[in-house]
């Protein structure tokens, strides 16, 4: 293919790859989420269908992204973990990066009335995106670690916030100052003492965020579903991409799914 003497611009063009044999840790958060759940009246503290929509959209992500292994989400973010070895888009960091952004903010708004029957999207929402790579397993559960922590802080937090403002009838500014140096003991005792809510209670969606994995489709009687031969005459188990709401610090998460960290 003879290139016009314009072509030369494609030099100007620079690689950008992504360091081999370290994980890729890929993060989405809502643009200005605070006003778009404003302007969309989100129940408080936790509107189950932008939760549920979020779930969907990173559910696509998944499906489109077979080298995915684990995702989290919360609030308006979702964390997305790529194999070690992946050779997606030859790791092409901008590539990559662009490609599941808008891929999960086209799913966000192609699934909005399916969440929010009857209510107008006013404007497009967008999400920003950043990569991290990360060396070793251990800075990786960290990383997991670290933002269902987050997720654990911010709902009980909220929770207790939101009971002062809808059932205590304090004003926003006193609900602050109410929870202003409170310890998680104290929040916990808060709630159960003046609202009769046991924090435990609280449904695990809020309380542990959601964790994206592909767990292998079983029978009917509980024995794995062997599928059909693959390329080069390999059994592949089937997987389904699934969303759970479980604890992900603990030992036990990781030991269940080895295939997560493996490659
Ligand atoms: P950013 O990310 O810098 O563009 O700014 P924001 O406003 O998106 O801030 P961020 O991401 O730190 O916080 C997420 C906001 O989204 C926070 O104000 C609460 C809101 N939000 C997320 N999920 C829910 C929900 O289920 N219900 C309600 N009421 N608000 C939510
Ligand atoms: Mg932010
Ligand atoms: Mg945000
Ligand atoms: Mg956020
Ligand atoms: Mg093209």
């Amino acid at each position: 293919m003879a290139g016009s003497k314009f072509a030369y611009v494609r030099n100007f063009e620079l690689p950008d790859p992504l360091l081999q044999e370290t994980y890729i840790v890929l993060r989405i958060d809502g643009h200005s989420f605070h006003r778009f759940s404003e302007d969309h009246e989100f129940a408080k503290p936790n509107d189950v269908r932008a939760l549920q929509l979020m779930d969907e959209a990173a559910s696509s992500v998944m499906e489109t992204f077979t080298d995915i292994t684990l995702a989290f989400g919360e609030s308006d973010e979702f964390s997305f973990l790529f194999k070690r070895s992946t050779s997606v888009y030859n790791r092409r960091h901008a590539k990559i990066l662009t490609s599941v952004v808008s891929q999960f903010t086209a799913s966000y708004v192609f699934n909005w009335a399916k969440h929010f029957p009857g209510v107008n999207l006013k404007y497009p929402p967008s999400f920003d995106g950043r990569i991290v790579l990360y060396p070793t397993e251990k800075v990786v559960r960290d990383y997991f670690s670290w933002r269902q922590a987050d997720t654990h802080i911010n709902n009980l937090y909220n929770t207790a916030f939101w009971a002062l403002v809808q059932e205590g009838k304090q004003t926003t500014a006193q609900a602050h100052e109410a929870l202003r140096g409170t310890n998680s003991a104290q929040k916990n005792q808060l709630l159960f003492e003046r609202f009769g809510v046991n924090y435990n209670s609280v449904p695990e969606r809020m309380r542990k965020g959601s964790v994206i994995v592909r767990e292998e489709v079983v029978n009917e009687d509980g024995s794995p579903d062997v599928g059909n031969k693959g390329k080069g005459g390999k059994k592949r188990v089937p997987t389904r991409v699934t969303v759970l709401h479980c604890d992900l610090i603990r030992d036990e998460f990781w030991r269940e799914r080895p295939y997560i960290l493996l490659e």
